[in-house]
């Protein structure tokens, strides 16, 4: 039995990372056994698992560690299974924005409750602050961040059309498993492409009747990162 680290769940095919660095598509345990059946996804990125090799060059998963931590998200309102969208989760990374779309105080305190509740340690990435163009929005801007950093999050204003403030982005990030979570269109993707150029994640339009992104991404996955915050002399 080998070890690994789920990446990316598709439908019943779990991408596990290996120790060497290779990946191998996994599949799991036919008779494996759901822990109750509260939550609809027995296996999330994130989870450490331990596997078997096929001759067809598959592998099957045969248990899944325990979490350290997961965090949930509710099918419905009223549901009472859950969907755990990540485990073993280092930081929480809450992306908003105050404008294209704006997100609520409401949805940001939602999350950090939510990331409380699960021991989580968190912090709010305002984006797009290029966009703070007159001096109403500015004081808005510095409202909030002076708001969440005096209850004693991390807040970071940043803008990754622009590239700025992404050193202390990945500076907060370095080393560590993180979940970017917020609203569609507040620009996890553009910022994840702007701190680790490789990754050419797709990034999506702000619908212009609603103002609201168009969930182009989909589905959870990690992406092993190497960050370049720090130039050393050669
Ligand atoms: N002005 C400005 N626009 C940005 C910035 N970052 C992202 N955008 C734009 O916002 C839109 C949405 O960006 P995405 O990265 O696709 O957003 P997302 O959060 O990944 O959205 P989903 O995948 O739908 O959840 C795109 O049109 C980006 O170009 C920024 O710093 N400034
Ligand atoms: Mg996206």
């Amino acid at each position: 039995m080998q070890e690994g680290l789920v990446i990316r769940t598709t439908g019943s095919w779990y991408r596990v990372l290996l120790a060497d660095g290779g990946q191998l598509d996994c599949r799991l345990r036919g008779n494996y056994r759901l822990r109750g059946n509260k939550q609809t996804n027995p296996v999330a990125v994130g989870d450490h698992v331990e596997f078997e090799r096929q001759d067809d060059g598959t592998g099957v998963i045969h248990e899944v560690q325990d979490r350290r931590n997961y965090i949930v998200r509710r099918a419905t309102k009223l549901s009472k299974q859950t969907h755990v969208i990540a485990a073993n989760i280092d930081l929480l990374c809450i992306v908003a924005t105050l404008g294209l779309p704006r997100t609520s105080t409401g949805f940001i305190d939602r999350l950090l409750v939510t990331a409380e509740a699960y021991h989580i340690p968190a912090c709010i990435i305002f984006n797009k602050c290029d966009l703070l163009v007159d001096e109403e929005l500015r004081s808005i801007q510095d409202e909030l961040s002076t708001l969440y950093r005096n209850v004693g999050y991390p807040v970071l204003e940043v803008s990754a059309l622009k590239g700025t403030g992404l050193d202390a982005v990945k500076e907060m990030i370095a080393g560590k498993t993180v979940l970017f979570s917020g609203h569609s269109g507040v620009g996890k993707s553009a910022l994840l492409n702007a701190i680790s150029p490789g990754l050419g994640l797709k990034v999506g339009q702000i619908s212009d009747w609603s103002l609201k992104g168009k969930h182009t991404t989909t589905f959870a996955e990690i992406f092993p990162v190497q960050l370049s915050t720090f130039n050393f002399p050669n």
